[in-house]
């Protein structure tokens, strides 16, 4: 086997809240007058939600805004977000993806997440994978967001395995650029698949079975 462990970004890897992210993020962005499309919203894939806001903020033309009130603005989004993911459940688990994992699994690999959502242990209690995972590396235990490799060497240093046998899953240019500032190899999917940002740049998740063995 060419890797020892596969380290899967959350939002749009293994289940996708990217339309929810861009309804929030729209909702906020309208309440200030800030012009916000989906070619600005593809620029927040992977990044933290406070360096997401700086980027919306790019177009803003009001008065100066003080860190309180980016805070709030901050919340706001994230009082509308959680809102849509308390109707996620198992539903939004796509066979394609818990059949991979289980795959995976089955071959003796570890399998981590490596995520800058601070809501990853909501996401994965709603969509059935609370206990699944054998680390969880999400934005509450890191201080730099991606393209920073933090994220992942966390994961892989909770797994307790070398960066060169961990293989990092993303949909984000700037998740996959993290994956290999990382030490990693990085497969792609999504939008960071279109982009050619990945050693591999897969049509489906289910490519992973074939990928690890080398
Ligand atoms: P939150 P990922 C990222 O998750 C999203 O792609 C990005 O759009 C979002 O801003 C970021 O999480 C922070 O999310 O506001 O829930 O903490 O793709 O790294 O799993
Ligand atoms: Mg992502």
């Amino acid at each position: 086997m060419k890797f020892d462990a596969v380290i899967f970004d959350l939002d749009g890897v293994i289940c996708s809240t990217d339309e929810y992210h861009y309804k929030a993020w729209k909702t906020m962005a309208d309440g200030m007058g800030i012009p916000f499309d989906r070619t600005v919203n593809n620029r927040l894939r992977g990044v933290s939600r406070m360096a997401s806001l700086e980027i919306i903020l790019e177009k803003y033309k009001g008065p100066a805004l003080s860190p309180e009130q980016k805070e709030d603005l901050a919340r706001e989004k994230n009082d509308l977000y959680r809102e849509s993911l308390r109707e996620m459940s198992t539903a939004d688990l796509p066979e394609e993806v818990k059949e991979t994992l289980d795959a995976l699994r089955g071959k003796g690999l570890k399998l981590a997440i490596g995520s800058s959502s601070k809501n990853t242990p909501f996401i994965l209690g709603q969509i059935g994978l609370g206990n699944y995972f054998d680390a969880v590396s999400d934005g509450n235990n890191i201080t730099r967001s991606k393209p920073d490799p933090e994220v992942f060497v966390k994961a892989a240093e909770m797994l307790g395995i070398p960066a060169d046998r961990c293989l990092v899953v993303e949909d984000a240019v700037s998740g996959a650029e993290a994956g290999h500032r990382g030490g990693m190899m990085v497969a792609c999917v999504g939008d960071a698949a279109k982009n050619g940002a990945g050693d591999w740049n897969m049509e489906s998740i289910r490519e992973l079975t074939e990928i690890v063995k080398g």
